[in-house]
This record gives structure tokens, C-alpha cells and sequence, in this order.
């Protein structure tokens, strides 16, 4: 039988307490949910005397590296340090935390499967897969709650990043009431949450602006402009000196256009695959579905998949089975 996909989080929390030795780890090319759900929790285990490794495969994105502590983020080669648990966050499949994080999990009796990614199976000891929170982070603030584990301000800094973040700033639909709640609980705890908002949506580099150039340029409507869509190559990210974390959110710049009820970026990796990012704005229009045609998944309204290449290719046969269901809707 499956161990339950919804485990208290009481009963996590008690597990966390009675372990010493803990890793916890989120999913490849990590965004602000990633590293704000690990540092979050890794910090408050930190607080508590726990010794605890905050393992990244692919490290942190330059966007969120003004976050506190984010150099004590191991990456691959890990040390071989002795584990008790291991805590996957934000990471819809095991795979999906890289090679070399899953090989260093494999050291702990007990893993932990915490997500907010209803395609999630539920690959720990213990599960907690609860798709109705709109971020990793309002669980792990919830979780550091209910075991009456320390909220730092530095906790704070990174789950509010994860929130925010995983929300398009309290945006999406996904936001709830408690979502809110939490920021205004934060804000109360003295929180400065205005000095985030600056240094996560109001200092971006000027390369990231000279890929939105390229973007506003290039994006090419489908379906009577319900679809858009936008090739980011690799020529065009060695032209602009890319970093990671410099394409995250610009999807949101396409979705906002008011005929479009689907966006799409489809990337060039530097190995040939193509990574596919879809967004839906009508709760009708399900692209994890899209994605799960080509291996991929995710939530509703914010799902992804990888294809082979060449780009434009993988784009033609994404935006057939897309548009077919567009096409649907109406
Ligand atoms: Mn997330």
C-alpha cells in the first residue's frame, strides 16, 4: 500500500525534532519557492541545534543570492556526511532534484516528500503533498508552526521570498486567504517585506531586460491571439551573458496581454533538449495535461516539459497539441 499523500504535519515536525543529522534539498534549476522553502526550513533546523545540509544541484540563481546564508548552499560534489532525514521540497518527482542530491539522499532511512505539485506520487517515507497551497513555502511556514519551530527573520526573508515568488506577488489564483495572513503575520513579526518586494522585482540586471527586448520583439500569437509563444535560443543567451534565474518571470510579461489565455517559452538547454514553460489564464485550459503529452507536468495553470530538439521543431509539435486545445474552449 502507498503511504498517505497527505501525512500531518504535526507528524513531520515531530520527525524533524527527533532527528539530528538533516539534508534538505528542492529541484534542479531552482526558483524563488526552491531555495526560499529549503533556506526557510534549513535555517529554523539550524536554530534548534540540528546539524543540517541545504543541498542545491545546480546552486543558487544570481537573482536570489542577496537571500541570507544562501552561500552555505552545497552543490555537487557533496561530502559524505552522515544523515538521519532527508527532506525533498518543491520537487515533483525524485529525479527532478538532480543525480547527485538523490545519490546523497539514498544515505538517509527516512525521506520526506513535501510539494505542492499535484502530479507528485509521493516518493518519501513520509508524504505531504498538498496541491491546493500555491507555494512550497506556505507549507514549510505552516510545518514550522505547527512544531513551534523557531521564525527568524531570516526564516521569514526566505519563505516570504518562496511565497511570493511561487504567486506572482499574491497574484495567481492560487493565492488563498491564508496566503495573506502569512504575509501580514510576517509583517507583524517585523518582517520588512517592501525591502523584498525592491530586491526580488525592482533590481534586475540589464541583461535580463535585453532578453525581455528580444522577447517583445520575437513573440508570436496563435489561435487568434489566445496563444503566445517566444523561442529564447541559446545564440541569444551567450549574446546577452544569461544567468540563471534571469528568465524566471518573463513568461508573466507574455501571459498579460489581454487576448492571451496561454503563454508559452520553449528554451534551448545547453544540451539540445528543449524546456518547455506553459501558463494558462482559464482554469478550463489544463497545459500540466499539455506538458504530461511530452513527459512533463506540473500544476494547471503552470506546467513545463522537456522535448528534443531543435527548438523550432519541438515548439511546432507543443503548439499543435496546445492550440487543439485552445481550440476547445470556445
Ligand atoms: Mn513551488
Amino acid at each position: 500500500m502507498k503511504p498517505p499523500h497527505l501525512t500531518p504535519l504535526k507528524d513531520i515536525a515531530d520527525a524533524l525534532r527527533s532527528a539530528q543529522h538533516i539534508a534538505i534539498a528542492a529541484h534542479v534549476r531552482p526558483d524563488g519557492d526552491a531555495v526560499g522553502s529549503v533556506m526557510g526550513l534549513a535555517l529554523s533546523l539550524g536554530a534548534m541545534g540540528k546539524t543540517v545540509y541545504a543541498l542545491l544541484e545546480d546552486g543558487v540563481p544570481a537573482n536570489l543570492a542577496f537571500l541570507p546564508e544562501t552561500a552555505t548552499i552545497l552543490t555537487p560534489p557533496y561530502a559524505d556526511f552522515y544523515l538521519d532525514v532527508a527532506v525533498a521540497l518543491d520537487t515533483a518527482s525524485h529525479e527532478r532534484l538532480g543525480a547527485n542530491t538523490v545519490a546523497a539522499f539514498a544515505r538517509a532511512p527516512l525521506l520526506m516528500d513535501v510539494d505542492h505539485h499535484p502530479t507528485n506520487p509521493g516518493y518519501g517515507h513520509l508524504n505531504h503533498i498538498d496541491g491546493a497551497q500555491p507555494a512550497v513555502g506556505q507549507i514549510v511556514y505552516e510545518l514550522l508552526r505547527a512544531g513551534d519551530f523557531p521564525m527568524t527573520d531570516a526564516v521569514m526573508q526566505h519563505l516570504f521570498t518562496a511565497i511570493s515568488t511561487d504567486t506572482g506577488s499574491f497574484q495567481y489564483p492560487s493565492t488563498t486567504a491564508r496566503t495573506h495572513e502569512i504575509a501580514a503575520e510576517m509583517m507583524q513579526a517585523g518582517l520588512d517585506t517592501a525591502r523584498l518586494a525592491q530586491l526580488l522585482y525592482q533590481t534586475y540586471p540589464a541583461r535580463r531586460l535585453i532578453l525581455m527586448r528580444a522577447m517583445l520583439n520575437e513573440m508570436t500569437f496563435l489561435a487568434e491571439g489566445k496563444i503566445v509563444s517566444w523561442n529564447l535560443t541559446q545564440a541569444l543567451m551567450s549574446e546577452a551573458a544569461t544567468e540563471p534565474g534571469d528568465t524566471e518571470g518573463l513568461i508573466d510579461t507574455l501571459r498579460m496581454i489581454d487576448s492571451v489565455v496561454s503563454a508559452v517559452i520553449f528554451e534551448e538547454l545547453s544540451d539540445g533538449k528543449i524546456r518547455v514553460s506553459a501558463r494558462s489564464k482559464d482554469s478550463r485550459l489544463d497545459v500540466s495535461a499539455v506538458c504530461a503529452q511530452f513527459g512533463g507536468g506540473g500544476h494547471r495553470l503552470a506546467a513545463g516539459a522537456r522535448m528534443k530538439g531543435p527548438i523550432v521543431q519541438a515548439a511546432d509539435i507543443y503548439l499543435k497539441a496546445l492550440e487543439h486545445e485552445v481550440r476547445r474552449l470556445t
